[in-house]
């Protein structure tokens, strides 16, 4: 007899706006949406899940309305009356059910581990095995779009003690005027601030082949992404000073795999949403360690749900060399739990409560729901 069964499930699409606007070479954005999921369990604990992406459709291959979507349709039904604390063998039975939908499944199984954990009095960091560290060094981007106003950016941000490393969103300009941009940047900051670069997979080979070398005069330590394939990146790499990040081609375990059976990168930037959930994102993790590929723990520019969710799992890798970005929640207007997270000392703290060990206000995501789309799915579907 299980301890408790899923009876049932909610989804809602929670629209909120940014700081400022951000802008990355595949779109500014102007507003984040979170797809938020709660599985309802027979012994009356509640689980909380986030799926998010970027720009809409700009980034990633799915959207907050088609995470929504699959949800509401594919895996709920599926899943009432199943076994809530089998977390493993029922993501395996939804993973044959439904294929791919990387952030859907991440959301789903988040809100499982959420709920099994306070279901245990447990963090969910001990379901993954036992933290290693309680606080995450977090990364800020930088990506304003404007030389000196990311210049005071980062300069508030060092004097709030909130962030000294920054991340330079570049690739929407020619390579000329962000390697300027840059070393404007860099020249400011000194050994203040570290300064690193996402290109998104703007760059061509050559352009890259050309502007790596000129990023690393400048001072940036590592770049993340500048070309879209692994074999491309493969031939970058051991070329130039500055290490190479492996994102958007990280996709799951098994690309994973591929990439470090080629020496596609220097580090992996690991998020839960792009490789399929926590447990999948661990196995990556694992893989990376064993191929000595370096750690840092990315962000999907999630809400503070996959942002807590990330942090749970980040605390308990073995390496994490690069620190992380979970900045997700400081670029939303809004809070939304009832208790704020713990930015301070540049890092940020990871919750000891019960599962996510963080607590919604509902009264404040209702004012941001989309109206009419909330769904319940039980067992009369
Ligand atoms: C990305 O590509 O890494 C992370 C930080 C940020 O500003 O955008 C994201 C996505
Ligand atoms: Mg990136």
């Amino acid at each position: 007899m299980p301890v408790a069964t899923i009876e049932r499930v909610e989804t809602s699409l929670v629209d909120l706006p940014t700081i400022r606007p951000h802008k990355l070479s595949v779109a500014t954005m102007y507003g984040q949406t979170l797809m938020l999921v709660k599985i309802y369990c027979s012994d009356g604990v509640v689980g909380i899940g986030e799926g998010t992406t970027i720009a809409g459709m700009a980034y990633g291959p799915e959207s907050p309305e088609a995470m929504k979507l699959s949800i509401d349709t594919y895996f709920a039904p599926a899943m009432i009356g199943q076994d809530a604390s089998s977390i493993q063998a029922l993501m395996a039975h939804l993973g044959k059910l439904v294929k791919v939908n990387h952030f859907a499944k991440s959301a789903l199984e988040t809100a499982l581990l959420d709920a099994q954990g306070k279901r245990l009095g447990v963090p969910v960091s001990e379901l993954l095995g036992g933290r290693r560290r309680e606080r995450l060094p977090v990364a800020w981007t930088l990506a304003s779009g404007d030389t000196a106003r990311d210049i005071a950016e980062a300069e508030e941000m060092l004097d709030r003690r909130r962030h000294r490393i920054f991340k330079l969103k570049i690739g929407a300009k020619s390579p000329e005027v962000d390697i300027k941009h840059v070393a404007e940047i860099k020249k400011v900051l000194g050994d203040r601030g570290a300064v690193r670069v996402d290109v998104n997979m703007a760059w061509s080979e050559t352009q890259a082949a050309w502007a790596i070398p000129a990023l690393a005069d400048a001072g940036c330590e590592l770049v993340e992404q500048p070309v879209a394939s692994v074999a491309a990146m493969t031939r970058l790499m051991r070329r130039f000073p500055v290490a190479l990040m492996a994102d958007e081609v990280l996709q799951g375990p098994e690309s994973a795999f591929e990439i470090a059976k080629q020496h596609g990168a220097d580090v992996f930037a690991i998020k839960i949403e792009q490789n399929g959930g926590l447990f999948a994102a661990q196995r990556v993790a694992a893989i990376a360690d064993a191929a000595g590929i370096e750690l840092y723990g990315g962000t999907m520019l999630e809400g503070a749900v996959s942002t807590i969710a990330s942090a749970h799992l980040f605390a308990s890798f073995a390496h994490l060399q690069w620190g992380t970005e979970l900045f997700g929640p400081l670029l939303i207007t809004e809070e939304i739990l009832t208790q704020p997270l713990d930015y301070s000392d540049f890092a940020l703290t990871v919750p000891r409560g019960p599962g996510l060990g963080i607590e919604l206000d509902e009264a404040k995501i209702k004012r941001f729901t989309r109206e009419g789309l909330t769904k319940t799915t039980d067992a009369r579907h």
